[in-house]
């Protein structure tokens, strides 16, 4: 099939005019956190430097690094580098306590957005006539809206069906006659063995031929399951809120590995333990730094996934460089079914309840891909066994506060 890309320009600009343009981009970001946010003013004086000492990438190692913790500390607007004026939308996920990271849009950095994940469709063979159903979470969650609007610019007709209601999604699927789907691969999982259910042969009596997925780990075996039962080409698309969304890495269908849009975010692969870079090919901790966001923009970003470049040209025609699938973390995150949960929230829910001490236990079980998580906890007054109705509106209560 011919290769077509939706910002040739980009997509497949010889290394060293992205070198060049990384290392205009990257100055210019530094010099914009430095006058705009007072974070890394600050951290840059501690360490002696001004924006004059960056001249490219080459520089990044004297740049200090951006982790959680310090979105936390800043929370919410406190490393946005625009007037509030300038904002037209504001996104979050889970925080490792009870309080989210809160990532804001200009409406440049939405117009961005959206092109990259017109890319990322233009990767997955993604085309004008197809139909696309977006069954990430619309809301605060990137995934929705950031599907939505890439589908929208290719010009694609999006069908946003949102997360759940999973039977309803099979029907949409069916009637409108579905080309991509895009969602968390368990939940594409769960839609195929729904429909097994329901009667359907998925892989042909749906007209479904790719799904665009991410938001969480999916196995190689994971992935062949949902290929052989959907019958469609996999794409894998890997983002995270702080740097944008979904489309900051995206699989293209020629081979093995993820793109990271390079032109937009510089990837570095740290060694967790000592910072420093590793070698291509050595699995590492992703560090981004993002080179054109105006609201958000981060410097040597600890993602905390676990990843290695793949350093190859690619037969797809993209110079971008590649990352292998995402094989896990260097925290203690956890996705369950495209959530991510920190065990450290369940902790603050649990201190909150006079009840129950603070010792815990966090089960994850996977039935099939399906992951459940489980609470188990002590009772502070063994008294409580007694009584199964106050034992059950406990039981209740702690649901409650969790969910
Ligand atoms: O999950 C953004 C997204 C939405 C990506 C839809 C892809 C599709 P967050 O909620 O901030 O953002 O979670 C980001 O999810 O640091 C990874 O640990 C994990 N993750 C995201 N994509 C992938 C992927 C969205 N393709 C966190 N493979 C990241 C494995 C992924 N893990």
């Amino acid at each position: 099939m011919e290769q077509v890309y939706w910002n040739p320009t980009m997509e497949t600009m010889p290394r060293e005019q992205l070198r060049a343009l990384q290392n205009e981009r990257l100055r210019d970001v530094v010099r914009r956190v430095y006058e705009h946010v007072p974070f890394y003013r600050n951290k840059m004086q501690q360490l002696g430097i001004t924006p004059n000492d960056i001249h490219g990438v080459e520089d990044l190692h004297l740049l200090p690094f951006t982790e959680k913790q310090d979105l936390r500390n800043n929370y919410p607007f406190g490393l946005f580098a625009v007037p509030q004026s300038e904002i037209v939308r504001i996104h979050a996920s889970s925080g490792t306590t009870g309080k989210p990271s809160v990532a804001g849009y200009t409406s440049g950095d939405v117009d961005r957005w959206a092109e990259l994940m017109a890319r990322a469709m233009y990767c997955a063979n993604v085309g004008k006539s197809d139909i696309v159903q977006v069954a990430y979470g619309y809301g605060l969650f990137t995934g929705g809206l950031g599907a939505h609007a890439g589908g929208e610019a290719v010009g694609c007709s999006v069908i946003p069906t949102s997360s759940g209601n999973t039977k309803r999604q099979i029907q949409m699927m069916k009637d409108l006659g579905t080309d991509i789907l895009a969602c968390t691969p368990s939940y594409a999982l769960l839609i195929a063995d729904t429909a097994i259910e329901m009667g359907y042969d998925p892989a042909k009596d749906f007209k479904v031929s790719g799904v665009i997925l991410g938001a969480e780990p999916a196995s190689e075996g994971m992935r062949d399951e949902i290929r052989q039962k959907l019958g469609v080409q996999y794409c894998d698309v890997y983002g995270l809120s702080e740097v944008m969304g979904p489309g900051v890495a995206m699989e293209c269908s020629a081979s093995h590995g993820l793109h990271v849009a390079e032109d937009h975010f510089y990837p570095e692969i740290v060694d967790p333990d000592t910072l420093k870079p590793v070698p291509d090919g050595t699995y590492g901790e992703l560090v981004f730094t993002t080179l054109t966001r105006e609201c958000c923009p981060l410097v040597r970003y600890r993602t905390r996934d676990v990843t290695r470049i793949i350093n190859e040209e690619c037969s797809c025609g993209r110079t971008h460089r590649k990352i292998d699938r995402i094989i896990g973390r260097t925290d203690d995150m956890m996705i369950i079914r495209g959530v991510n949960v920190f065990p450290s929230q369940i902790e603050s829910v649990i201190m909150q309840i006079p009840q129950i001490s603070p010792h815990y236990m966090l089960y994850i079980r996977r039935e099939g891909y399906h992951d459940t998580l489980e609470v188990q906890v002590e009772l502070v007054d063994g008294s409580l066994l007694d009584s199964f109705a106050a034992l059950e509106e406990l039981t209740a209560t702690i649901r409650a506060k969790l969910r």
